[in-house]
């Protein structure tokens, strides 16, 4: 494990390939059951270049009309979200030093051009669990700011089967996906990781 910074713990390689392979097919199955849909930014109504869906008993939508937010039915369908891969449940129990389990999994697929700028992550209400998030497919370059929009950032790279936990004094820090990097990554049999795509998937309290 590398303590990054206080609270951003990094496990590099924390799932070896074959389980690594298995959550690909795990996330397969949850995406037949939760099709993956565009968020958009409050207001503006602004597409997301990450395209998302969720499991576990909440998922974080949002839309112009209502913003972000933590919903038990998916935008589209309005059916309830399908369960958490059992390997997350076991990630979370192992890394995330909590006495509850995870209430959302976010899954954050990215194209090979798709990004993410830098936010907060302050629509949970319990800041006092960690994120736990779990990278596959395509490196890519993170960036780690301070509590301040206007802190100093600092960047990495975040490969397939690290795991991260932010907690602590980093739970609030400002953070995003500068850019994925091409030809970074394991082979995966799956249509979802053919053309270096990535997904990111964060494990979260809400309630
Ligand atoms: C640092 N996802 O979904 S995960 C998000 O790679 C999100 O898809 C990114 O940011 C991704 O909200 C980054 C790593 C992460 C998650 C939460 C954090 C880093 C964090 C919260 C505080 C500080
Ligand atoms: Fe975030």
């Amino acid at each position: 494990m590398l303590e990054i910074e206080p609270g951003v713990r990094l496990y590099r390689g924390f799932f070896d390939f074959s389980r690594q392979d298995s959550l690909v097919r795990d996330i397969e199955r949850v995406i037949a059951r939760a099709p993956l849909f565009t968020p958009r930014m409050p207001r503006t109504g602004k597409a997301f270049s990450v395209r998302m869906t969720n499991c576990g008993p909440f998922g974080w939508v949002s839309d112009a009309a209502r913003g972000y937010r933590y919903e038990p039915h998916h935008p589209e369908t309005c059916e309830p979200w399908p369960v958490m891969p059992r390997v997350l449940l076991e990630a979370w129990e192992e890394l995330a030093s909590y006495p509850l389990p995870p209430q959302a999994c976010l899954v954050n697929l990215y194209h090979a051009e798709a990004r993410m700028s830098l936010h907060q992550d302050r629509d949970e209400k319990d800041f006092e669990a960690p994120i736990l998030s779990v990278s596959l497919g395509a490196d890519c370059r993170f960036r780690l700011g301070g509590s301040k929009r206007s802190d100093p950032t600092r960047t990495f790279v975040l490969s397939s089967g690290d795991a991260m936990t932010l907690g602590g004094p980093a739970r609030l820090r400002f953070h995003g996906v500068d850019k994925l990097l091409p030809a970074l990554s394991p082979r995966f049999a799956s249509p979802l990781l053919a053309n270096g795509e990535r997904i990111n998937l964060t494990l979260r309290r809400v309630t």
